[in-house]
C-alpha cells in the first residue's frame, strides 16, 4: 500500500516552490536499497550504450542520455507512482497528465560544463511570454551528487521568461547558478524550462541521475516516450495505465531504435 508522507499543505508548499522558483527538492524521498539495485542495472546499459553510440557525443564530453528499459528493476510503481510526487505534479501539469520519459543523465570523468539550456523550446516563440508549466522533470540521482561529481546547476524563476531575457540577468549576476548537491534518495522536481546545466564530473564514478517526465496530456515531445511492453499492461495498476496512455506498445523490448531518440536536447 503505497501512502503520502506529506500532507496537504506540504504538497502544495512544494508544488508552489516549482511555480515561484522552478525546482524543489524532496529529501530523502527513496529507499537507498532501491536505488542501489538501479545503479546495478544501469551500469552495463551505460557501458552497452557508450559501446553503441559513445562517439555521438551529443550531450557533451563523456555524458550520456540513457533511456531506461520498462522493466524490472526499472518499471517500479514505488518510483514512478509515488504519491507525494505524483500529487505534486498534478498540481503542476494536471489531473489528467501523462508520463512521457523514463531515462538517464550520467556525466562521467572527462565531462564539461553544458551550455546553460531549457529541455523544451517555448509554447508560444513569437511572444516570449512564459505560460504555466507543462513539462516537469522528476530527477534523482544513483548515487549521493557532491561539487565534485557533477552536480546539476539550476537558476530561480527563469523559467517564467524568455530564454534571451534570463540569459541577459544572468550576465547582469542578478540571477545566478547554483549547484544542486543530492543524497542518495532525494528527489529534485523541476520545470524544464528552468535554465541550467551539467557541469563536469571530476571523480571515476559515473554520475547517473534519472529522470521521469510527466506532461500536460497535450505535449508532444517526439524526442521522448517510454516502450511499453505488451506483456507489462495487464501488471499495471489502473493509474499506471493511464499515466502511460499515449506511448508505444511494443512486443519486445528488444526492438528498441539503433540509437538515442532525444539527441538535440538544449533548448
Ligand atoms: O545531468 C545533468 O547534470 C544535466 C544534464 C542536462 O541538463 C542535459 O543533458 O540536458
Amino acid at each position: 500500500m503505497m501512502t503520502h508522507r506529506y500532507n496537504k499543505q506540504q504538497i502544495e508548499a512544494f508544488a508552489q516552490s516549482v511555480l515561484n522558483d522552478g525546482h524543489c527538492v524532496l529529501p530523502n524521498h527513496f529507499s537507498p536499497a532501491t536505488l542501489n539495485s538501479w545503479r546495478e542495472a544501469f551500469t552495463p546499459l551505460l557501458e552497452d550504450h557508450i559501446e553503441r553510440e559513445g562517439k555521438l557525443r551529443n550531450r557533451g564530453p563523456s555524458r550520456y542520455y540513457v533511456t531506461l528499459p520498462f522493466a524490472a528493476p526499472f518499471a517500479d510503481p514505488s518510483i514512478y507512482e509515488d504519491e507525494d510526487i505524483l500529487a505534486i505534479a498534478k498540481l503542476l501539469v494536471g489531473e489528467d497528465m501523462v508520463m512521457c520519459q523514463l531515462a538517464t543523465d550520467t556525466p562521467l570523468l572527462g565531462s564539461d560544463y553544458q551550455v546553460v539550456h531549457r529541455d523544451a523550446p517555448p509554447l508560444f516563440p513569437e511572444t516570449g511570454i512564459e505560460t504555466p508549466p507543462f513539462q516537469i522533470a522528476i530527477n534523482f540521482p544513483l548515487v549521493d551528487v557532491t561539487l565534485d561529481n557533477g552536480p546539476f546547476e539550476t537558476t530561480r524563476g527563469t523559467h517564467m521568461m524568455s530564454k534571451e531575457e534570463g540569459l541577459h540577468r544572468m550576465e547582469s549576476g542578478e540571477i545566478k547558478l547554483e549547484p544542486i548537491p543530492m543524497q542518495l534518495g532525494d528527489v529534485m522536481i523541476r520545470d524544464v524550462r528552468a535554465l541550467h546545466r551539467g557541469t563536469p564530473n571530476f571523480t571515476q564514478t559515473p554520475r547517473p541521475m534519472v529522470v521521469i517526465g510527466y506532461s500536460r496530456r497535450w505535449l508532444y515531445r517526439p524526442e521522448v516516450s517510454i516502450q511499453i511492453p505488451r506483456a507489462a499492461l495487464d501488471t499495471l495498476s489502473e493509474r499506471a495505465r493511464h499515466l502511460l496512455r499515449f506511448n508505444p506498445i511494443v512486443e519486445s523490448l528488444e526492438d528498441k531504435p539503433d540509437a538515442e531518440v532525444y539527441q538535440s536536447f538544449a533548448y
